[in-house]
């Protein structure tokens, strides 16, 4: 059954990185709504291939081969494989995932480089740029760090000190490596030196106008967080960029001095949707199927990303693909904000992240899919929380869906031997239900070809609140013994509800959607269409399948487990790196800051009564004198503390232990054997001195 409405559709979503774990921000961003598009349009009937693959170079891998000591082939093939399997668990329908390493991909990305040159497109031109006389290497944008010289927007110099080469952390401005202020070498400490270096340009600024008239023919359908980007770029006037890098990880480019040279990243990884879709027809043994898609003019093409490829996706690529000439162009660019984690953004380096691995240790993939669905940060950052999760997944999946499906086929085991009963006479509420299924299919369908996937959701949800509602108001417990017929009529009718949440489910539960197919005795062949949701589609007598809870619930327990883990090291490298005891949540710069740590002398020690553990002590901190209960009692004898130095924290609350009195706290380093000992000052210094 095919839908009119379109011919082909290609979907393609932003090729992440392979130089990290893929988490649930990548998931509710560029990811999961694509698949829920694309399911959805093949419940239509619809011609859908949907694309997408490693983004294998850039300097981000260069950084994590460094930081590891392995080489970028390491990272990429080790990330490329685990994103490739976690995807997959998590329910991404790709039709290919490739990887821009593959030559098909490099032969792709130098046809498109070699045809702009030949026609005149591209242009040279030599530019400065720092060289680390060391490494002997050009240094690019993240291979340099110095001092942001740039002013903040109260007009104070924003003097960032650890200020890579393309962007500011502090002030977020965009950095020109060449105004750093005592920029350093990344690579070997060194100062840079300034060097001239000839790289191939693209005439984005050509393209102003058609790009202007392309963005304008889409405004009605856009969002708006994509055309606002796009509009104050077109409005600041769109300039030449370089699409080479002094690099030797990349797709090379041939020189004429020698030099290794390679296409710019974000030149060469759009690219990588059409390589991806050319190796996806390769495997279909239809090599030239590829063109059907990117080369013919009634193809839509929908490009699924985060908003920080707004730019890429809606300015740069398209102007590629208008110099290259007959392909199509983005017809929509659904670009979702950004998914923050318990308040705070996503961060690997301070573990503050829930990789797919991690999550699909302990969780069916559907209850994040829904969870994160309801929650997609579609016009607005939005936050996922832990018990946000827990609460998706216990009082809606499983106490309005789950419920719902397991009392119907339990009733219908228990009364009419498994099989669906006769329809019976309807009803006025039957009917109003039934109408019901048809009205969700094409307010969900709306909600869904307009990229409105947490309304879809939330849609199809309001499906199973509406079954809950028409079984309880039924009262088939009691119908069964006043008037069996009625109740055979709303058990066969409560089966049809199931089978139609089956369908429009799919597209956010594909595991649970044919968990429901066996629940209703039907085989794996079985296919689904969005249309048979519509009205019942169980015949009379029809065999159910065998019962099974669907949703198990989620226990306080498990959720605080997974708070708890946040800004931990994760509990495998704990035991690799850290004796002891696991590391503490990661803190930043400005955290430790708040901590005021001093050098103090001990001028009186006594033991506490009751107390094995606890010593009173009497310190003083230059002029001042604190009083500190410290837990030493069993490793100092308090005579032997009189006159030392130790380091204290002086800006500590004071509480009481014991009933004593403790201002501020004595700093000692214990380990696995309760073996302890206080830390004290190196050289002789003064009271009062400041630790940091
Ligand atoms: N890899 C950036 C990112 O992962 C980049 C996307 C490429 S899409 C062609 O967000
Ligand atoms: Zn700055």
């Amino acid at each position: 059954m095919t839908d009119q409405a379109s011919s082909r559709i290609l979907v393609t979503s932003a090729l992440p990185y392979a130089n990290g774990p893929v988490h649930l921000g990548h998931l509710a961003g560029a990811y999961l709504p694509a698949d829920i598009f694309v399911r959805y349009q093949r419940l239509r009937g619809r011609d859908v291939v949907f694309i997408c693959g490693s983004d294998e170079h850039g300097v981000s891998i260069l950084l994590s081969a460094r930081e590891e000591g392995v080489s970028p082939r390491d990272i990429i093939d080790r990330y490329h494989q685990r994103n490739k399997e976690a995807f997959e668990k998590i329910g991404m329908s790709f039709d290919n995932y490739s990887r821009t390493s593959l030559p098909i991909h490099h032969e792709t990305a130098l046809e498109f480089f070699h045809d702009l040159k030949e026609k005149g497109i591209l242009k040279q031109r030599k530019e400065k740029q720092l060289f680390d006389e060391k490494a002997g290497m050009f240094l690019p944008d993240r291979f340099v760090m110095g001092t942001c010289y740039h002013l903040r927007s109260d007009g104070t110099k924003c003097e960032y000190p650890t200020a890579y080469g393309d962007q500011c952390e502090q002030c977020g401005n965009s950095i020109d490596p060449l105004k750093l202020i005592d920029p350093v070498s990344v690579l070997t400490g060194t100062k840079p030196t300034v060097r001239e270096t000839t790289h191939w340009y693209f005439p984005l600024g050509d393209y102003q106008e058609r790009l202007e008239q392309y963005v304008e023919e889409h405004a009605d359908v856009w969002r708006e967080n994509v055309l606002q980007q796009c509009r104050s770029w077109l409005k600041e006037g769109l300039e030449d960029r370089p699409i080479t890098r002094d690099l030797d990880w990349g797709v090379p480019v041939p020189t004429d001095d020698g030099s290794k040279k390679v296409l710019y990243v974000w030149f060469e990884a759009v690219l990588g949707y059409i390589s991806s879709t050319k190796e996806w027809a390769a495997k279909q043994e239809t090599p030239d199927l590829w063109k059907e898609y990117w080369c013919k003019p009634d193809t839509r093409y929908i490009a699924f990303i985060g908003k920080d490829n707004i730019v890429f996706h809606c300015l740069m690529f398209p102007a590629m693909l208008m110099a290259k000439g007959g392909y199509v162009l983005p017809e929509n660019v659904p670009a979702n904000e950004f998914l923050n984690l318990e308040g705070r953004k996503f961060s690997k380096s301070r573990h503050w992240t829930i990789d797919l691995e991690e999550y699909l240790e302990e969780f069916p993939p559907d209850l994040l899919r829904y969870a994160l669905a309801l929650n997609f940060p579609e016009t607005k950052d939005t936050d996922f929380y832990w018990k946000d999760f827990q609460a998706r997944s216990n009082n809606e999946l499983a106490d309005i869906l789950g419920n719902f499906i397991n009392r119907t086929v339990h009733f219908a085991h228990k009364h009419f031997q498994g099989k669906v009963p006769p329809p019976g006479e309807l009803n006025e509420r039957d009917r109003e239900f039934l109408a019901t299924f048809q009205a969700t299919a094409d307010s969900v369908a709306q909600s869904y070809e307009s990229y409105r996937f947490r309304e879809g959701v939330g849609r199809t949800m309001n499906l199973a609140r509406a079954a809950n509602k028409y079984f309880n108001d039924s009262e088939p417990w009691v119908t069964i013994k006043s008037d069996p017929v009625r109740c055979a009529t709303t058990i066969n009718i409560s089966l049809q509800a199931i089978h139609s949440l089956m369908i429009f489910f799919e597209p956010v539960l594909p595991f649970t959607s044919r968990d429901i197919r066996s629940l209703l005795g039907f085989p794996e062949e079985y296919t689904f269409h969005w249309e048979i949701g519509y009205s019942p589609a169980l015949v009379e007598g029809h065999q159910l399948g065998e019962q099974k809870i669907l949703f198990e619930k989620i226990s306080d327990e498990v959720i605080a487990k997974y708070v708890d883990a946040l800004g931990r090291l994760p509990a495998e490298e704990q035991e690799k790196t850290w004796p002891n005891a696991p590391l503490k949540s990661m803190i930043t710069i400005d955290d430790f800051g708040k901590i005021d740590l001093r050098i103090a002398e001990i001028f009186e020690a006594e033991r506490i009564k009751k107390s094995k553990k606890l010593l009173r002590l009497k310190v003083r901190i230059g002029e001042h004198e604190r009083q500190i209960v410290a837990g030493i009692a069993e490793h100092y004898e308090p005579e032997s503390l009189i006159g030392k130095r130790v380091v204290v924290v002086a800006n500590l609350k004071s509480a009481k232990l014991f009933g004593v009195e403790s201002e501020g706290m004595v700093l000692a380093a214990t380990n696995e054997d309760g073996e302890l000992t206080l830390l004290v000052p190196e050289r002789d210094i003064e009271t009062g001195s400041i630790v940091k």
